[in-house]
């Protein structure tokens, strides 16, 4: 999965693809280096981001979003708010990607259930503006476990068809080094939640705090954390350095004996 941030304020890559053309040609380049999915958001969630309203989010994604699915991409819409998430679907996004696993908009789980999108549902203690805010957790992958399988069972209630539901644990949102490393290591007992695991460990603060590297320096802890990721139980890596993270997990998964990754269908059948 290609991250796509149309936003003056990510935290690795802020400003430069808000334009939408800059957009559509970066998601094309991460088409082109191998992303099966081009996740496009328009609201930063790093530590501390600002709060996006739905009318300027919407402004931002829309247009990318339709040219990339226009182009035959399969596209996942990253926002937490039901009408960027509609405009969205409704301009050929497959995927709904929510860091807030519903929780922030009520309205969302039955859109995507009307839908009938692949929905990611993801871990976060609080929220981005205080996420950082000394976390703690009794232990933190049977918290996150327990969350998910709370969140999953919202989705199913709201009528998301369970072959829809992917799970994230949130590397860095609401975590300090130590979980990070704990939810990456121990990735495998989320597998008893029976759905499959997307990880989103890119260019993320935990790879500077190991190797005192800037945002657009981490491609090696990248790069070393999705290999890890991927023998560990990871299905899907949500990344920017597409091509570098790809041809280090083909080569994992053939030194693991795996079949290559096919997308396992990720919004392949809707819509
Ligand atoms: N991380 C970010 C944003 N969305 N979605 C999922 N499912 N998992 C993640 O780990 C995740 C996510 C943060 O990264 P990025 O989009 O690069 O930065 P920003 O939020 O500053 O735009």
């Amino acid at each position: 999965m290609g991250i796509v941030n149309v936003t003056p304020d990510s935290f690795s890559d802020g400003g430069l693809y808000l334009d939408a053309d800059a957009a559509v040609a970066h998601g094309r380049e991460l088409a082109a280096a191998g992303a099966d999915v081009l996740d496009v958001g328009g609201e930063s969630t790093r530590p501390g981001a600002d709060a996006v309203d739905a009318q300027e989010e919407r402004r931002r994604i829309e247009p990318v979003v339709r040219a990339l699915a226009g182009l035959g991409h399969t596209v996942s819409i990253d926002t937490s708010k039901a009408p960027v998430a509609e405009a969205a679907l409704d301009a050929g996004a497959r995927i709904v990607n929510d860091v807030t696993a519903f929780r922030a908009d009520p309205e969302l789980a039955g859109i995507c259930a009307d839908r009938g999108s692949d929905v990611v549902l993801m871990h976060m203690l609080g929220s981005p503006r205080t996420m950082q805010d000394d976390p703690r957790y009794d232990d933190v992958v049977d918290d996150v476990k327990g969350f998910l399988s709370e969140r999953i069972e919202a989705a199913l209630a709201a009528g998301v068809a369970e072959e829809r539901i992917w799970i994230d644990p949130g590397i860095g949102f609401g975590k300090t080094l130590e979980h990070n490393l704990a939810l990456l290591r121990r990735l495998g007992e989320l597998r008893e939640l029976g759905r499959p695991i997307i990880v989103g460990t890119s260019r993320k603060r935990f790879i500077g705090a190991i190797t005192g590297r800037d945002a657009s320096e981490r491609i090696g802890g990248t790069v070393a954390s999705n290999v890890l990721a991927l023998a560990n139980g990871a299905d899907a890596f949500r990344v920017h350095d597409v091509a570098e993270v790809r041809e280090a997990l083909d080569v994992a998964e053939a030194l693991l004996g795996r079949r290559k990754w096919d997308g396992h269908g990720m919004g392949k059948t809707s819509g």
